[in-house]
């Protein structure tokens, strides 16, 4: 059965495949607008609830596969250095417990892999945060992954490898499990480590917080907001879809962020383990 965009996209509301329309341009000048003063953008009940309920099977049928953590890092994922003090960020360490389903385990005919491999999707993206050419990551195991957290699982303050990531809540928690995040924190060539220090050490100044519903989406800048999960309580594990996006086309995770976070490290980790361009840390 083939499955057509309208089964996945809201497109009534959402119609991202009228790139001229009117409603489109509305939608992607209102998009750039919150993107650019408050560095995300929620597009309410974005994927049809039928679609949801697929996923949700899908996960729930693959969960034995999940493989989840119990790990200490810091913003960067990267490894303590004692060339900074103690206190500096490089070297403040928070404890994460979350499960991934990697993307090189979710199938071709998935939902979510339809609708990540349409390019009336990357088009949203690229013209909301009005950025071209805009590439799908190439690291087989984040560029498109669900985020399990069970209950008393908690996702510490970080900053992502690639610029740019989409969610999608599949499964609320019954409480918390919220995302957290500080626009535009850091920027290429700008650590900005004393911001990134006054949020780790507990500053909600600029910390702005999302409770998004199943079957939204949100488009965020993860490499340069630094972000958190905040502690699922209750019941219910918390699921969500992470789509991802990138500026460059080739590069992917380092070999430790591979291992720490998604539990394995590929040929291709190591061969593409460069320099990143932005100069900014992972
Ligand atoms: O689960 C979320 O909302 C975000 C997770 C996240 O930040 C990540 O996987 O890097
Ligand atoms: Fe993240």
């Amino acid at each position: 059965m083939t499955i057509s965009l309208s089964d996945i996209v809201n497109l009534n509301e959402y119609p991202i495949h009228d790139l001229n329309s009117k409603i489109y341009k509305e939608l992607t000048a209102y998009c750039k607008n919150e993107l650019d003063t408050i560095g995300c953008c929620v597009l309410s009940n974005f994927v049809q609830p039928n679609s949801i309920n697929k996923m949700l099977n899908e996960i729930n049928s693959k969960r034995s596969q999940v493989y989840w953590s119990d790990e200490s890092h810091n913003p960067y994922f990267t490894k303590k250095d004692s060339s900074f003090p103690n206190n500096h960020p490089i070297n403040s360490f928070g404890d994460r417990n979350n499960g991934y389903l990697n993307g090189d385990l979710i199938p071709e005919d998935s939902d979510l892999n339809i609708l990540y491999h349409r390019e009336e999707l990357k088009d949203l993206v690229s013209n909301c945060l009005d950025i071209k050419p805009l590439f799908h990551w190439a690291d087989p195991l984040a560029k498109n992954v669900y985020n399990c957290m069970d209950p008393g699982n908690y996702f510490p303050w970080h900053f992502d490898s690639n610029e740019f990531t989409l969610s999608i809540l599949i499964q609320k928690a019954d409480e918390g499990g919220n995302f957290e995040y500080v626009p535009n924190l850091r920027k290429p060539n700008d650590e900005n480590f004393e911001g990134v220090k006054r949020v780790l050490d507990g500053d909600r100044e600029n910390v702005r917080v999302l409770e998004l519903e199943v079957g939204d989406l949100q488009i965020f800048k993860g490499r340069y907001s630094m972000h958190r999960v905040s502690k699922v309580e209750g019941k219910t594990t918390r699921y969500i879809a992470l789509p991802t996006y990138t500026l460059d086309g080739w590069r992917v995770n380092t070999p430790e962020h591979a291992r720490v976070v998604y539990g394995k490290v590929l040929p291709i980790h190591y061969e593409r383990n460069v320099e990143r361009a932005d100069s900014l840390k992972d």
